[in-house]
């Protein structure tokens, strides 16, 4: 019975947990970024905004899942308007023209007014997406208009053009960014310890491959470690096998 139990703790600590990244809250405020409520009255209106790298490195080579903005007091006066949400990384590290290459879209939002209080604008992501240690566009384009509304959005001023937006159909650098909350996690894909062959099934053929395996010396999956021990060795063989017949 130990032995299953150590297993299921080993399962539980491998599971993907959610964690949050909140940055830039220091009270200042914008109207136009990260949503430029002004121009929300023409499709392909958009705003762009860089993070630089410094600030991300807790989620280099993690899942970003999802980002909520916030924004004043007053509230949230957009209305009806749909962003197309897009992600990039780049070298570039002050903006002054839109960036194109590498585009990747994560999802949509629809603004909903809600005005006399603090809304949070979160954006869930279709798929995550996996942040490898650039810096980091945020891209929202209008893809429905809306109504003109001139929300504002907290955050913090910068000494780099850290957003770009549409005035008057030409860019218009900002020196600012939004307060901004980044959900990630999931650092890889959790197969089931045991799964040597990443089958997403623990049988026999696991068995066979972890043997084949410490028998060539090729390449073995952490999930080849059964106890836990940090070495992957034939007592993982003879655990394994003990736990496909029953445990004990
Ligand atoms: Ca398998
Ligand atoms: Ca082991």
């Amino acid at each position: 019975m130990k032995k299953v139990f150590t297993l299921l703790a080993g399962l539980m600590m491998l599971s993907a947990s959610a964690e949050t990244l909140t940055l830039y809250d220091e009270g200042a405020y914008l109207s136009a970024v990260p949503f430029n409520g002004l121009y929300a009255d023409e499709v392909g209106n958009k705003t762009q905004v860089l993070y630089l790298a410094d600030d991300l490195t807790a989620m280099v080579g993690k899942q970003i899942s999802a980002i909520t903005f916030y924004t004043e007091p007053e509230g949230l006066t957009l209305d009806g308007v749909t962003y197309e949400i897009g992600i990039a990384e780049t070298d570039v590290n002050s903006l002054t023209d839109f960036i194109t290459d590498g585009i990747t879209k994560v999802g949509t939002v629809t603004m909903t007014p809600n005005e006399g209080q603090v809304v949070e604008v979160t954006i869930t992501f279709n798929e995550p997406y996996t942040y490898n240690g650039g810096n980091l566009v945020f891209e929202d384009v209008v893809t429905v208009a809306g109504g003109m509304a001139s929300t504002y959005w907290t955050g913090m001023n910068t000494n780099y053009n850290s957003a770009l937006c549409y005035t008057f159909n030409s860019p218009t650098v900002r020196q600012f960014l939004p307060k901004t909350t980044f959900t990630y996690g999931g650092d890889t894909p959790a197969y089931e310890i045991g799964d040597v062959n990443h089958d997403e099934k623990v049988n026999i053929v696991d068995v066979t491959e972890l043997i084949d395996s410490l028998l060539n010396g090729s390449e073995i999956p952490a999930e080849g470690d059964v106890d836990g021990d940090q070495n992957i060795n034939i007592v993982d063989v003879t655990v394994l096998i003990d736990m496909l017949l029953g445990g004990n």
